[in-house]
């Protein structure tokens, strides 16, 4: 069977918001790619993740036009809450940084830069499975992918974006020798629930409790998204609606003065595994990994998407320099330049895991230890600045 072979200057696997955002991004450099994404636009529609939009990434959707509904829908927070010993206590970003962030859901993310793609009739095949990536050393990398109605295809391109996520294909096209690789698992993770249900308060709570983490966040005035920390192998068949609620409420102390929960319809749930992970370096020929497909981080900071994003600011960024004034020294220094901020967000990252989880191996003097560091953050104005900082995000690359 002889496949069909198209032509692009950029192939880039996965339509999440790394490969939605770097094809945008592309777009407007005047250069040309196409996506490939394995679901269909449905699945990629509704697929329930982050929440929390960093200023510089709520900056990127503004500049390059994708902005106007967030700006609409989202919820602008100037702070969040530390919740530990039956107390909750405000960092406040706002008055510490002099920023804030946005919640607002990865999926309207990635519904906006689907409908801007497709508003300029910008190539973005679903059901595209990239099975495989060829000639990485040559000057034309060959993309393979499969759709259920064409069977096998091809695209041959200048470079790859390996925008596939954490269980891609990109990352194994590099050959295990040219990479190093970092990581971290957690010994727990997050049951996650969207509810029809009022935010349990105007602020997110991230809380450490002697039963577990608990976190309440929000999508909506009507639609509230939580978090309780469960065992790593743990099944979310085990947990019913009314466990989940009673487990909230406990860890929030709603019986005992805490934050109160209006339980409603679960929309929605989940279990989310915990862990640190790196790839070095980000780039192998002409093949450059973006987003989690090169770096995991636990979501207790808030961060994958919006690394995912500034890697691809990053990129495109690179590229346009490669096409448009023929210089080639930001596609050499890409990795570094990710890395640096990656290593800074997973430092940030596993720091709120570590200070806000029950870990099944502490000794009662780590967890005295943990519950200091709380105390700390919460009563000396330098780490409480510390948080905010990388909270709202460090500057991008
Ligand atoms: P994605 O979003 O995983 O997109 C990869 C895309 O590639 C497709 N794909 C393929 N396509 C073609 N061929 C193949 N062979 C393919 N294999 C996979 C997939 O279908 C998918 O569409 O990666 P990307 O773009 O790098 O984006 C990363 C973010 O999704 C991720 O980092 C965040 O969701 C992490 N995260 C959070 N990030 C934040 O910035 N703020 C948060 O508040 C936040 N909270 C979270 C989170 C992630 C969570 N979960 C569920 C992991 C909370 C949770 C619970
Ligand atoms: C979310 O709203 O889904 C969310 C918020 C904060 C986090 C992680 C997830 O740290």
């Amino acid at each position: 069977m002889s496949s069909q072979i198209t032509r692009t200057q950029v192939a880039i696997a996965g339509a999440g918001p790394a490969g939605l955002m770097l094809a945008h991004l592309l777009h407007r450099a005047g250069i040309e790619s196409i996506v490939l994404e394995l679901r269909d636009r449905e699945y990629v529609e509704r697929r329930v993740r982050a929440g929390v939009l960093e200023q510089g990434t709520v900056d990127l959707l503004d500049e390059t036009g994708v902005g106007e509904r967030m700006h609409r829908e989202g919820l602008i927070h100037r702070g969040v809450a530390l919740r530990f010993n039956g107390e909750s206590h405000r960092i406040a970003f706002d008055e510490l940084t002099g920023k804030a962030v946005t919640v607002y859901g990865q999926q309207e993310v990635v519904k906006d830069l689907i409908a801007a793609r497709l508003a300029y009739g910008g190539a973005l095949h679903f059901e595209a499975e990239v099975t495989g990536i060829t000639g990485l050393e040559t000057e034309r990398p060959t993309v393979i992918y499969r759709t259920p109605n064409e069977g096998e295809a091809r695209i041959e391109a200048d470079f790859v974006a390996g925008c596939d996520g954490f269980h891609g294909v990109s990352r194994g096209a590099i050959p295990p020798n040219a990479l190093q690789i970092y990581e971290r698992e957690f010994p727990f993770a997050w049951l996650g629930i969207l509810a029809e249900s009022p935010p349990v308060s105007e602020e997110l709570i991230y809380t450490n409790h002697e039963r577990g983490f608990a976190l309440v966040s929000m999508r909506s005035p009507t639609i509230t998204r939580l978090y309780v920390q469960a065992p790593a192998d743990d099944d979310v068949g085990a947990w019913s609606d009314d466990r989940f609620w009673s487990e909230l409420r406990a860890r929030l102390g709603s019986d005992e003065g805490g934050p109160d929960v209006v339980e409603g319809t679960v929309l929605q749930k989940g279990l989310t595994a915990m862990r640190s992970f790196v790839v070095e370096p980000m780039r192998y020929e002409r093949l450059f990994l973006a987003g989690d497909s090169a770096h995991i981080v636990p979501p207790t900071g808030a961060k994958g998407m919006n690394l995912a994003l500034s890697d691809v600011r990053a990129l495109s960024r690179a590229l346009d320099a490669f096409y448009n004034t023929g210089r080639s020294e930001l596609l050499d220094g890409y990795s570094d330049t990710c890395l640096r901020r990656v290593w800074k967000t997973q430092r940030f990252s596993a720091w709120m895991t570590g200070m806000l989880h029950r870990f099944p191996d502490h000794t009662p003097f780590e967890r005295h230890v943990q519950l200091a560091e709380l105390d700390y953050v919460t009563s000396s104005r330098a780490p409480a600045q510390s948080l905010a900082e990388n909270y709202v995000g460090l500057p991008f690359s």
